[in-house]
């Protein structure tokens, strides 16, 4: 059977990363806009994979946002996120269709897992509240892929990526991560010769970064390779301090002025460092550093937001 591989959310950061990563293998992939197709109408979504017949779907459809996004908006981080994945996951098994890879966030681990968090750290604890009904949702999907493997040999897995950032990566200040909020502040306060920016908390919290592209890479090679009950960790495996990636964006930039912290913002959760480990041992590696990753979004936000 000829390869048809569906990236269902392909217009976001993480979907249109694993349909560049495909295409550069040669590989044929399958899309479908979201006003053809509403993932979280059951029906829709059942008659559109029984007519396409992918033989493999990607996963990297998700309603997902920054700590205020997760923390203002429960209700659309929970019930949009269980409905899509719910959808598309059911609607695979129905059409036959036999591998899936699943794309979780390391937001599913407890808020005081024991550091570098391994995959066996999952439900071991209460999770960070600020995020927890995406994590819920996140919780239920890699569930969702076990119990279609036991109960009916699908190969579902799941692949659990850090914070992510990289081209194609949402600049709206209100919803967006970290990343693309202080490249856009850093960059606006250059240009405007302001003397501060602002940043949320006490920018003590420490994050792990990867590329998208770098993810993107380790998501084809897990759908290659990767066929494990277990859900799988993608991460960098390297620490930065919020202040300090605002630091080197600032550097990068060529901002001198200082930073101020609005402690009326949340920190959400202190650490989550994931033990990348297994992966690693599979032969993917992370290939691009923070300061080349930050300059390759900053030439991507230049291009897609003239403005500013
Ligand atoms: O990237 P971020 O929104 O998400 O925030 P999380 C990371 C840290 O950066 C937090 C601080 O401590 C924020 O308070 N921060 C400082 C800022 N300035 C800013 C700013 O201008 N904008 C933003 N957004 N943050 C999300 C979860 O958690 O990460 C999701 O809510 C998901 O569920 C995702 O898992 C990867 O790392 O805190």
């Amino acid at each position: 059977m000829q390869e048809g591989i569906w990236v269902a959310g392909h217009r976001g950061m993480v979907g249109s990363a694993v349909v560049r990563k495909l295409r550069e293998q040669g590989r044929r992939v399958i899309t479908v806009d979201r006003k053809d197709l509403d993932l979280r109408n059951q029906k829709a979504v059942e008659e559109w994979v029984q007519q396409h017949q992918p033989t493999s779907i990607i996963f990297a459809a998700a309603k997902v946002g920054g700590i205020l996004a997760n923390d203002t908006l429960p209700a659309d981080f929970l019930y949009d996120n269980l409905c899509i994945q719910t959808n598309t996951i059911n609607a695979a098994h129905l059409a036959g269709v036999n591998r899936l890879i699943f794309l979780g966030s390391s937001c599913i681990y407890p808020k005081f897992a024991e550091q570098p968090i391994k995959e066996s750290s999952l439900l071991t604890g209460s999770l960070e509240p600020t995020n927890e009904w995406y994590a819920i949702a996140k919780i239920a999907g890699i569930k969702l892929c076990q119990a279609y493997m036991r109960q009916y040999g699908r190969n579902y897995v799941s692949v659990m990526p850090c914070n992510l950032y990289g081209p194609g990566d949402n600049f709206d200040l209100k919803s967006s991560h970290v990343m693309p909020a202080l490249i856009r502040k850093i960059m606006a306060a250059k240009e405007k010769e302001l003397p501060t920016v602002e940043i949320w908390g006490s920018g003590t919290p420490l994050r792990e970064f990867l590329h998208v592209d770098d993810l993107a890479a380790g998501v084809v090679h897990c759908h290659d390779n990767y066929f494990e009950f277990e859900h799988v960790n993608c991460g960098s495996q390297k620490e930065i301090t919020i202040r300090h990636l605002a630091e080197e964006i600032a550097e990068v930039v060529g901002f001198r002025g200082s930073f101020v912290f609005d402690a009326s913002k949340p920190d959400g959760t202190p650490r989550k460092v994931m033990d990348s480990s297994r992966l690693r041992a599979m032969g993917w590696s992370p290939k691009i550093g923070l300061n080349a990753g930050i300059r390759s979004t900053i030439e991507w936000f230049v291009e897609a937001y003239p403005m500013g």
